[in-house]
């Protein structure tokens, strides 16, 4: 019903504005074509004035019910490095909303005062270098500044982290993130990406040594790189402590993703065989941001932000901020893979422990198959 009487308005509407236009033309026809022109020239004057008008009001009225809504001003930056982003943006808008809002008033009150009027006559200005100088010097200087800030930022973000900083290896695959923590001794071990297996060794770390078969039929060793023993690696959730500098150590399995941290207003390209780096320090605990976004299922999100096929709206995942004892505390709940999937040597001795070998051992067999 509310659909057909929506539709019945519309349909009124048009029939109204048809039958306006008609009686319009029989008027210009009576009034002569001359006279018409002029009268439609004066009105189309006034409307360019009431069209600024409505539309200022328009931009006005949507920022007001719209802003509140975004990421911007609910919840605000959660890193701090996020509100030096928030910064930049809050001066990109202020100077780029001054300019737009005083261009619109002259270009379309020059339109209602320069209407065609036959007691002014045109005055012919065809070029004038110093106002071309200083329209290209102001616009020039201004960006040139933001730019300067932009990089500055930049360069801070993707620069050398703290020591103190947590290291966090991301790396993205259809479809999906695989965090990687270095674990008890801090150092992420070597990976091969010829030994990823889906269901166990998702990066391919070298855990013993193993040969495999190339494409081409040579054979290449690799020696088991000790570091890969505590090494953590998980999917989906990725925790990281308040007030503690994070580095994310980038990587992609197949094609180009992009880690997006939208609440730390953070991005970085996810690229196959090339490592790019990031670092920030959260300030507020997923705890304290549920408080902050009145939200109580808040949570930090990392998604994709490069296209990167048909499951792409499926990477999301979550970071969990915590402080750093409940981080330590959570990190000593965790088991390494290779300690889950190779079993401790006085267990070998059992039976227990020689199926886990077994396992173990066909899990070898499986990485070190030759690829085609
Ligand atoms: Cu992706």
């Amino acid at each position: 019903m509310q659909t057909f009487l929506i539709l019945a308005v519309v349909v009124l509407i048009f029939l109204v504005i048809f039958q306006i236009s008609k009686a319009a033309e029989y008027v210009s026809v009576l009034k002569g074509e001359e006279q018409s022109r002029k009268q439609t020239n004066k009105v189309n004057a006034f409307m360019m004035l009431g069209f600024m008008i409505l539309g200022l009001i328009g931009v006005w009225y949507c920022n007001e019910i719209y802003a509140p809504k975004t990421l911007m001003f609910n919840g605000g930056p959660a890193s701090e490095q996020g509100i030096e982003v928030d910064n930049m943006m809050m001066w990109t808008l202020a100077i780029t909303g001054i300019v737009f809002v005083l261009t619109q008033i002259v270009l379309f009150w020059f339109a209602y005062k320069y209407q065609e009027n036959e007691t002014k006559s045109v005055f012919y200005f065809p070029h004038n270098t110093t106002m071309e100088v200083i329209w290209t010097a102001v616009p020039a200087i201004a960006l040139a500044v933001l730019v300067t800030f932009g990089l500055k930022n930049w360069t801070s973000f993707t620069s050398e982290a703290p020591d103190n900083a947590l290291k966090v290896e991301v790396t993205g695959k259809q479809f999906g993130w695989i965090f990687r923590y270095a674990g008890k001794d801090k150092e992420f071990g070597k990976k091969y990406y010829r030994l990823i297996d889906a269901a166990d060794n998702s990066l391919g770390l070298i855990w013993r040594d193993t040969t495999i078969t190339k494409p081409n039929g040579d054979k290449q060793t690799f020696k088991a790189d000790k570091y890969t023993h505590d090494d953590l690696v998980m999917e989906q959730t990725m925790y990281v402590v308040k007030g503690r500098p994070v580095k994310l150590i980038i990587n992609s399995r197949d094609v180009i993703h992009d880690v997006g941290l939208v609440h730390f207003r953070m991005k970085m390209d996810a690229v196959p065989g090339m490592p790019t780096t990031l670092w920030f320090t959260p300030i507020y605990t997923t705890a304290e941001m549920k408080e902050r976004t009145k939200n109580p299922n808040f949570q930090y999100e990392i998604s994709c932000d490069q296209m990167c096929g048909n499951g792409h709206y499926s990477m999301k995942g979550s970071i969990e901020v915590v402080t750093q004892a409940e981080f330590d505390a959570w990190e000593a709940k965790q088991t390494a893979k290779y300690a889950s999937l190779y079993a401790p040597k006085k267990e070998e001795a059992s039976p227990a422990g020689a199926a886990k070998d077994t396992a173990a051992k066909v899990m070898v067999a499986m990485v070190t198959k030759p690829v085609k």
